[in-house]
């Protein structure tokens, strides 16, 4: 389909769910979905020419609609690359929303600090590095550093997004940030391998041994390969990635973030009902103290302090 501004979806676009459930989960007062993205809209804020993809607009009103929806206090939104360096949305988004978002930004080498300061002031607390080849060109690993070092000052985090085959290509670089380093999607690990296997065993040992790296435990319906019911048809979303998350949540309770990653950007084949991920939680988060740091604490410990 063609936007009236001209921008085409990428064939095979799926949008977000357009009526998602109210989720049997009650989350807990305070709650953060601290992954989830803006998408323009297009004729507002354009998308980067160098963009790998093209998504349908998903603009601030509708997540701030869906976080009502589904009882959540407060978003993360984190700079997806369609929009590359250019923040604008983000930056909207956050002044519209009365304290209640703050954001991960992209931010080039040539930044200066006086943008980075209106970042800061407009919400933004931390950047991304994107290490995934479909959606980002390589970046020298020495211009990153430079990127850390300026933003460190700041307070802010590095958000990264890297494939499990790539981790040990990248351990050591990781190991050198000068931030806290926040992990996007269990660092994406190939959940049809055992949860206790060598893949998913360096990213543990990744976050053993560098207690400033945090791990969001999300995007179930982005790794499974069972889909969001169980073989058996028993209504539990996402068992094959359970294990995963589960591992992460109980070694590292404070170091773990929660979020619906709407609206799920590049899914093929099956786009999740929102209700239902966040029916998904108990199941990686099993006790009330293990919710509230995943869901609460922990977020608010990182964004709001
Ligand atoms: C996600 C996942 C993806 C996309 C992006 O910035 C992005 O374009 O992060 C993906 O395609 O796996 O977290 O939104």
């Amino acid at each position: 389909m063609t936007t009236a501004e001209g921008f085409t979806k990428t064939p095979g676009w799926l949008d977000f769910y357009a009526d998602p459930s109210r989720p049997r989960f009650r989350l807990p007062a305070g709650a953060v979905d601290a992954h989830c993205h803006v998408f323009g809209p297009g004729a507002v804020f354009p998308y980067s020419p160098q963009r790998k993809y093209t998504p349908c607009d998903a603009p601030k009103e509708t997540l701030f609609a869906l976080r009502d929806h589904l009882g959540f206090e407060k978003n993360v939104i984190v700079q997806a690359t369609c929009h590359g360096t250019d923040n604008r949305a983000l930056v909207d988004a956050l002044k519209a929303s009365n304290g209640r978002a703050r954001g991960v930004a992209s931010v080039s080498p040539d930044v200066t600090d006086a943008e980075l300061q209106a970042l800061h002031a407009a919400g933004v607390r931390g950047t991304r590095f994107n290490f995934v080849k479909r959606l980002a060109d390589f970046t020298p690993h020495d211009v990153l550093l430079d990127i850390a070092r300026r933003i460190a000052p700041l307070g802010w985090h590095i958000v990264v997004y890297f494939e499990a085959q790539d981790l040990p290509e990248l351990y050591d670089f990781f190991a050198t940030l000068p931030t806290l380093v926040v992990v996007d999607h269990m660092g994406r690990p190939d959940v049809t391998k055992p949860s206790d296997g060598p893949e998913f065993n360096l990213f543990v040992r990744l976050m053993s041994e560098h207690k400033n790296v945090w791990s969001k435990v999300t995007c179930p319906e982005r790794l499974s390969k069972t889909g969001p019911f169980a073989l058996n048809g028993e209504q539990r979303a996402y068992q094959d990635v359970v294990p995963f998350a589960r591992r992460l949540v109980e070694t590292f309770p404070d170091r773990v973030l929660w979020g619906t990653d709407w609206p799920h950007p590049n899914l093929k084949t099956h786009m999740p009902d929102d209700g239902l991920l966040v029916d998904y939680i108990p199941q990686i988060a099993p006790t009330a103290e293990l919710q509230h740091k995943l869901l609460v604490e922990n977020p608010n410990r990182l964004y709001w302090r």
